[in-house]
């Protein structure tokens, strides 16, 4: 027997045509989060509780009343977007003593099929086929949308007048470097690599050491798959009129276009659902500036998804780019935005982490049109809470096995803030969370993955299918 295959010289990427072709109707969710987020730990989590959902998922699997008869990986059939590893993930997660999964570079796609029967009389019907189609969407590349209504002169003195404010100042290098420039550099190929390079690094360092969120443009720091365009090899440069300033100022250009074709390309260019996934607690211990980064860039993802109230979007220079199907009407339906790693704080804490992050996305009107919800939520739970007596008084604490130590550990990091901390909150310290082991999987993970909030995160986004 022929297997069927798509035919050579179409190339299927973005929702799997073959499944939506078989009757099966596609749902794509981005998930997206800067850097340590969590995106690949909720991406495993979501996959070994969707495949197990009777333990893994007790809210939703109640919710569904045993209507769901069949759950199960996707092939990869002929598309050329990267599959999630979640198998390879899964056994990390699962090992003896557990371990996380390695940071990700690349995009990928994880894909579920669903059987759900039909609720009441129309039981009789065959069953409801679903395909969950997961993209792990790099949140560098949400945050280059803001650069597509900004020229090169705009964006070079927004960048630099960030980047002095930044102290103790990691930019010195690249500062001496612009510094000592001419005033009407040529465009001189040697210069525009040196100073690429130096930008360049110090975005690494301000994400590494800094753990800064809001840097621009995403692209340098989470590359498009494939060999780097020459274009690529810009940086900000201040007023000018020299070809040093024209040279960069084209570049900048034509990664705007990258940026913009991207947005429409099938791969990325419809999404359904959109979670955004962002580390708060950890950026409450970093401290104010960290914080007002976090906040900085979940704002300005939240001001991209506005769009969708205009259908297109006139550029200075780039002429006018129809907005991608997901920004545009019947795009993205609902958007739920998570504080991760919730289980490093008890029940009640989680609740003002959850409030928190309302604040910091000025829902409900951060997402246009479109649905949006807030959670705080632990794809992979590895602590339990715990009543910690200290200095006589009661804390709302948590405990857990810290990486490479037998016995529990007690932590309390400090009072999660239920709105936007002001200096009172500032003034006392707020602990660094400490890097606990997941929990023990029986059975490789095929009962699930211990989680908080995943249940009722999932749901929301499946609200309206199920
Ligand atoms: N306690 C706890 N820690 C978590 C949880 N999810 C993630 N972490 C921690 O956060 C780290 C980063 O999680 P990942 O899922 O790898 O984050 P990511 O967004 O995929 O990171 P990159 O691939 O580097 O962009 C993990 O190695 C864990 O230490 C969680 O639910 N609970
Ligand atoms: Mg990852």
């Amino acid at each position: 027997m022929m297997p069927r295959m798509a035919p050579r010289s179409v190339t299927v990427v973005g929702p799997d045509a073959a499944a939506a072709a078989r009757g099966r109707q596609v749902l794509r969710i981005g998930v997206t989060g800067l850097a340590r987020a969590g995106k690949t730990a909720f991406l495993s989590s979501a996959a070994a509780n969707l495949l197990a959902p009777r333990t893994g998922l007790p809210v939703l699997s109640r919710r569904l009343a045993g209507r769901l008869v069949r759950v199960a990986i996707a092939p990869a059939g002929a598309e050329s977007m990267p599959r999630f590893d979640f198998r390879r993930h899964l056994a990390t997660l699962a090992a003896d003593p557990p371990r996380w999964p390695a940071r990700t570079e690349a995009v990928s796609l994880l894909a579920l099929d669903l059987d759900i029967a039909r609720p009441g009389l129309a039981r009789a019907l065959p069953p409801r086929r679903l395909r969950l189609e997961f993209l792990d969407y790099p949140g560098e590349w949400l945050l280059d949308l803001p650069l597509l209504g900004q020229d090169f002169r705009q964006w070079s003195e927004a960048a630099l007048a960030r980047l002095q404010t930044l102290a103790p100042l990691p930019a010195r290098a690249f500062l001496d470097f612009l510094r000592a420039l001419p005033a009407r550099a040529g465009a001189d190929e040697p210069l525009a690599e040196t100073g690429h390079g130096l930008y360049r690094a110090l975005l690494n360092r301000l994400r590494e050491e800094g753990g800064l969120a809001m840097l621009q443009p995403g692209r340098f720091l989470m590359p498009a798959p494939g060999p780097e365009p020459p274009w690529m090899a810009f940086f900000p440069l201040q007023g000018g009129g020299g070809g040093l300033f024209r040279l960069l100022a084209a570049r900048y250009d034509a990664y705007r276009r990258a940026v913009a074709r991207d947005l429409v390309s099938p791969g990325f260019g419809r999404l359904d659902r959109l979670v955004v996934l962002a580390d708060v607690l950890s950026a409450l211990h970093a401290g104010p500036a960290a914080f007002a980064d976090m906040a900085d860039a979940l704002g300005s993802i939240a001001e991209a998804l506005r769009w969708r109230r205009s259908r297109t979007l006139r550029l200075p220079q780039l002429g006018t780019l129809r907005l991608p199907a997901w920004l545009g009407p019947g795009g993205i339906g609902r958007v739920a935005f998570a504080a991760t790693k919730a289980d490093h704080v008890a029940e009640r804490q989680r609740a003002s982490l959850a409030a928190l992050m309302r604040a910091m996305t000025l829902l409900p009107d951060a997402a246009g049109e479109a649905r949006a919800a807030v959670f705080a939520i632990a794809a992979v739970r590895c602590a339990e809470d715990f009543v910690w007596t200290l200095d006589g008084g009661n804390v709302a604490a948590v405990r857990g096995r810290v990486l490479g130590d037998e016995r529990l550990t007690r932590s309390y990091p400090g009072e999660v803030p239920d709105r936007l901390p002001g200096a009172a909150f500032w003034a006392q310290p707020f602990l660094a969370l400490p890097q606990f082991e997941p929990m023990r999987l029986p059975d490789g993970g095929a009962a699930g993955v211990p989680q908080i909030g995943l249940d009722a995160l999932i749901g929301f986004l499946l609200d309206d299918v199920l």
